[in-house]
C-alpha cells in the first residue's frame, strides 16, 4: 500500500472539548504520524476558500461560521492509506450515523459541529493540504518498517 498524506482538521467543538490529544493518539494509534500541525484562527476568507465546493449548499454560510467560531488544529497526515484510513477513524459526516468508536460517534454534537474534516481522496489531499501549508512547512519522515 501507498504511503499517502492528507489533510485533517480537529474543528472549533473538538478544540473546545479539550479533545485533541485524544484525537491526535487515535491517530497515531492507527498507524498515521503527523508531519505537519498548526494551531490556527481561520479567517472567514481561509474557511470560505477551504470549503468553496460547498459555496452553493445551503449549509455554506453556517458551515464557515462555525469554522471561523475559534481556534482550529490542521495538521498533514502520513501513512499508508492514510486518506481513507483517516475517513474511517472520522466516521460518518452526520455523528447520529457515524460507526461506534469512530472519533464523531465519540466527540461530535451535530452535523454542523462534528469535530474532524479529512481530505476525502488522494487528489483532493493534495489540493488541501497545499491550501494550508508549504512544503518546507511539511517534515519528511522515514517509515521504519
Ligand atoms: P465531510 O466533512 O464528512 O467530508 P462534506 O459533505 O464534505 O462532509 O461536508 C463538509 C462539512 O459541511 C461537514 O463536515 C459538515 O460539517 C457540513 N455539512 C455537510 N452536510 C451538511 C448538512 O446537510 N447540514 C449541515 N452541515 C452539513
Ligand atoms: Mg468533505
Amino acid at each position: 500500500m501507498a504511503i499517502e498524506r492528507t489533510l485533517s482538521i480537529i474543528k472549533p467543538d473538538g478544540v473546545e472539548k479539550g479533545v485533541i490529544g485524544q484525537i491526535i493518539t487515535r491517530f497515531e494509534s492507527n498507524g498515521m504520524k503527523p508531519v505537519a500541525i498548526r494551531m490556527q484562527q481561520l479567517s472567514r476568507a481561509d474557511a470560505e476558500g477551504f470549503y468553496a465546493v460547498h459555496k452553493e449548499r445551503g449549509f455554506f454560510k453556517a458551515l464557515c461560521d462555525f469554522m471561523v467560531s475559534g481556534p482550529v488544529v490542521i495538521m498533514v497526515l502520513e501513512g499508508e492509506n492514510a486518506v481513507l484510513k483517516n475517513r474511517d477513524l472520522m466516521g460518518a459526516t452526520d455523528p447520529t450515523k457515524a460507526a461506534k468508536g469512530t472519533i464523531r460517534a465519540d466527540f461530535a454534537k451535530s452535523i454542523d459541529a462534528n469535530t474532524v474534516h479529512g481530505s476525502d481522496s488522494v487528489e483532493n489531499a493534495k489540493v488541501e493540504v497545499a491550501y494550508f501549508f508549504r512544503t518546507t512547512e511539511q517534515c519528511a519522515y522515514e517509515w521504519k518498517r
